[in-house]
């Protein structure tokens, strides 16, 4: 359903990038927490969070680092939190769904599909390695799949989605539209769907704006009104496929996470700086940004009665 304001979700640093790529990317919960609060300010409405090992940047399910991250933000901004349950394409699923589970955040992300989710590309740019983990964890990306199998989602959803945290609906190809209706289907599944649709990561549906299209008019024939639709790219087409989907009534996605860079060859110095551009073209397409508040309606988060941050 085409939405006046636009939500613009911050993926602060996920578990794809790696410390030696840029040295913007967040990684101690100190550094989190200040450019978290820092893309909530500049107008993000949505924070996705992930959190890494505070000595080397390595991706981790720890719930005790998620702590002073969650307690920071949960005391220091009305942002609405969402917590991986995708964790790192190489953690077991315990630990993906740890923090999830334990801080029953307002939205968990949900991936909709078992996929090859290579991002071993980048290895091949860097030629100072900060930590020795770094390039064999980008390179094994491309042996392991992402297992996100149907029970596995079923799991999920019935775990998370008693205690009244909704979803993210990460679609990184048609597909995983159709899983999501099966879903649907069986009533685990519950409108209004957050249909995050993810382009360009390789074993995903590419970055195409053609894509970007086929994704709206499948969702439309399967969900109607009852989605609403944001979409981002990985890497440098971030930002149009934000402004793509914003142009067209959905929301936006920025974030070290997906994308380091600003512009060609301009590495981001901050989070918030991506939030600042994708700002200024919805601003520029004549809408606004939506609040926490207007958010929390559009997504139709709190309406179980029970109060969560
Ligand atoms: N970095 C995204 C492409 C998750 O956290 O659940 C994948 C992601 C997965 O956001
Ligand atoms: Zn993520």
């Amino acid at each position: 359903m085409p939405s006046t304001s636009t939500i613009v979700t911050c993926a602060v640093t996920g578990a794809v990038q790696t410390p030696s790529m840029s040295d913007a990317l967040p990684v101690t919960a100190a550094e989190i927490v200040e450019q978290a609060v820092a893309a909530h300010r500049a107008g993000a409405a949505i924070l996705h969070l992930h959190v890494r090992r505070p000595e080397d940047g390595y991706p981790s399910g720890d719930v005790e680092l998620y702590r002073p991250v969650i307690e920071a933000l949960r005391s220091q901004t009305d942002a609405i939190l969402n917590i991986t349950t995708g964790g790192s394409t190489q953690m077991s699923l315990d630990e993906r769904l740890a923090a999830a589970r334990h801080f029953q955040p307002e939205i968990a992300s949900l991936n909709m599909g078992t996929m090859n989710f290579d991002y071993s590309a980048a290895a091949k740019r860097v030629t100072h390695w900060k930590y020795d983990w770094e390039r064999p964890y980008l390179e094994n990306s491309r042996r392991v799949p992402f297992v996100n199998t149907l029970e596995s989602i079923e799991q999920i959803l019935r775990s998370l989605g008693s205690l009244g945290t909704r979803f993210e609906f990460e679609c990184y190809d048609v597909g995983h539209l159709y899983t999501l209706a099966h879903f649907v289907e069986l009533g685990l599944a519950k409108p209004p769907l957050f249909v995050q649709a993810v382009f360009g990561i390789r074993g995903g549906i590419g970055a195409d704006h053609a894509n970007l299209s086929h994704m709206q008019l499948i969702a439309d024939k399967l969900f109607g009104d009852d989605y609403v639709f944001s979409a981002f790219a990985a890497g440098r087409h971030q930002l149009a496929f934000g402004l793509h989907s914003a142009m067209t009534g959905g929301h936006i996605r920025v974030g070290l996470e997906d994308s380091l860079f600003l512009g060609p060859g301009e590495l981001a110095g901050s989070n918030a700086e991506q939030v600042t551009q994708a700002r200024m073209l919805v601003e520029g397409l004549g809408k606004r940004l939506a609040t926490p508040q207007e958010a929390r309606a559009l997504l139709r988060i709190g309406e179980d009665g029970a109060p969560r941050r």
